[in-house]
């Protein structure tokens, strides 16, 4: 018998990351990406000292205590509402995340998205693929303008930042934003961002982008209410979590046109899309890519390892949640 820890790689990653791991671990991985149910993942990590996970995988109290000899839990995402992080520290379980190296991807494809969905790109390319174009007109697919438009920002986090900076050194629009804390004015001067309270931000945007972590305090903070306070002409962006926005009032205001358009990459239930947003043609729909890129994905999984390895060797994880836990 090995005497390396065993640890489970939950969904299908980069061999190469596999392989480093596998040089320090006895490694469970899962090649044929199967998603494992609750009662599976629990199975799976019995005598697992460590879990890489996903978006996909609820780590909670009830696994935890099934799972007694788990000491560190490593989240492939910055984002971890997927995670129990109050029923890992009562237990000493290491969490971790991963910051900072998929910002500026995040922050490309939040723009890309509101740009698509400000000038109608997919609904303009399935009518075109659809065999529907046989002419010009005046007011085919006109949308609105980015440049010069005012780009509201939820969440002014290091996404929302990159957002913002795309938005007013690349686009010249005026930066406004909402967020729990104000950014120190060394942040805000460079892209001349201006903090609003969030009716504000809500009745002042031309775009608006959600960039809030989801939690208790965050679910639907974009319901039927908000978005009757939005300009008829606006977008709505979400790359952040199904949950933050009330996605069956966005495909009402959607289809009663109470708002012009909408661009999402996260949904309530996914990969479950809500009906009703499906059937709208003003809104484009992509399946939770915004940190995609080739590059970005190694980085993320490399940070993601390099938080197990360090945790369950004696090293300091580069990026935990719950570091009070370290040293216990
Ligand atoms: C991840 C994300 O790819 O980082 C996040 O929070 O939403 C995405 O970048 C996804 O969550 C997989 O874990």
């Amino acid at each position: 018998m090995s005497d390396k820890p065993a640890v489970l790689v939950a969904r299908k990653v980069f061999p190469e990351v596999v392989q480093r791991l596998a040089q320090h671990f006895e490694v469970e991985d899962n090649p044929t990406d199967h998603i494992h149910s609750p009662d599976e993942l629990r199975a799976r990590l019995q005598g697992k000292a460590g879990a890489f996970v996903t978006l996909s995988e609820r780590i909670d109290a009830a696994l935890l205590d099934a799972n007694p000899q788990l000491r560190a839990v490593c989240n492939m995402a910055v984002g971890y509402n997927n995670i129990d992080v109050g029923a890992c520290s009562a237990r000493g379980v290491l969490v971790s995340n991963t910051p900072d190296v998929l910002t500026e991807t995040t922050a490309d494809f939040g723009f890309a998205l509101m740009m698509a969905t400000a000038r109608r790109i997919t609904e303009s390319e399935r009518f075109l693929r659809e065999g529907r174009w046989d002419r010009w007109a005046y007011d085919m697919f006109a949308g609105s303008d980015l440049h010069g438009a005012t780009l509201g920002i939820l969440g002014m986090g290091r996404i929302g930042q990159g957002i913002a900076r795309r938005g007013a050194l690349g686009f010249g629009m005026q930066v406004i934003y909402h967020n729990r804390s104000r950014l120190p004015a060394d942040q805000e001067a460079p892209i001349g961002a201006r903090y609003v309270d969030k009716e504000t931000l809500l009745r002042e945007a031309d775009h608006l982008v959600v960039v809030v972590p989801y939690s208790p305090q965050t679910h639907h903070a974009i319901g039927a209410a908000e978005l009757a306070r939005m300009k008829p002409s606006a977008t709505l962006t979400n790359i952040a979590r199904g949950g933050v926005v009330d996605d069956a009032a966005l495909a009402q205001a959607l289809a009663q046109g109470r708002i012009a358009a909408a661009g999402l990459d996260v949904f309530e239930g996914e990969p479950q899309v809500h009906p009703q947003l499906l059937a709208q043609r003003n809104v484009v729909l992509t399946p939770h890519i915004a940190s995609a890129s080739v590059a970005t994905r190694r980085a993320m999984a490399d940070l993601a390892a390099d938080n197990l390895i360090a945790a369950l060797t004696g090293g300091v994880p580069p990026t935990p949640v719950n570091a009070q836990v370290l040293g216990r």
